[in-house]
């Protein structure tokens, strides 16, 4: 209660505006893409991410820290010790990922339903629409975990 107040108070007051994001979702989906994308307005060569990857964006008088965190299995597991303070989480589908797109909406599930991520903002980014025969984002959205 007390870190929500000081924060809410900051948005309130300060004129310089810090705002935590994390983004996540499956290996491959595109989030370090997408994070160099905003941190240096380019799209560069990634690896596959081992832990995590963290930058400032700054936006008029708002600074970002993007956080983008490792989406093979054995890092799903550490992404809830990221989620305290987070302003908003972006979770990144691989729209031409047809295998994993049922994984990645239960993937999806645990996140949101996270309690530090209670008063989070959350944006679903139907990545690789480049991709002939991608899902669009309407159909990623609409994808039953059961059948
Ligand atoms: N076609 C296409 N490829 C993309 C797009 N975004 C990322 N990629 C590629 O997908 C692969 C995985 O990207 P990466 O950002 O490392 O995914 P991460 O594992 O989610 O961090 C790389 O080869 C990227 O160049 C996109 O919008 N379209
Ligand atoms: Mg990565």
């Amino acid at each position: 209660m007390g870190i929500w107040a000081s924060r809410a108070w900051r948005r309130a007051f300060s004129s310089d505006q810090q705002c935590k994001i994390v983004i996540v979702g499956l290996n491959n989906a595109g989030k370090t893409t997408i994070l160099y994308n905003l941190h240096l307005g380019q799209v560069v060569m990634t690896q596959p991410t081992i832990g995590s990857n963290v930058e400032e964006v700054k936006h008029e008088n708002i600074t970002f820290q993007v956080w983008d965190l490792g989406g093979q299995e054995v890092f799903r597991a550490n992404w809830a010790t990221y989620f305290e303070d987070t302003d908003a989480i972006i979770f990144v589908v691989d729209s031409n990922d047809q295998e994993n797109l049922v994984l990645a909406k239960m993937e999806l599930f645990n996140v949101v339903l996270h309690e530090d991520l209670k008063h989070a903002c959350l944006l679903v980014f139907a990545n690789k629409q480049d991709i002939q025969g991608s899902r669009n984002a309407g159909e990623v959205f609409r994808l039953r975990v059961c059948s």
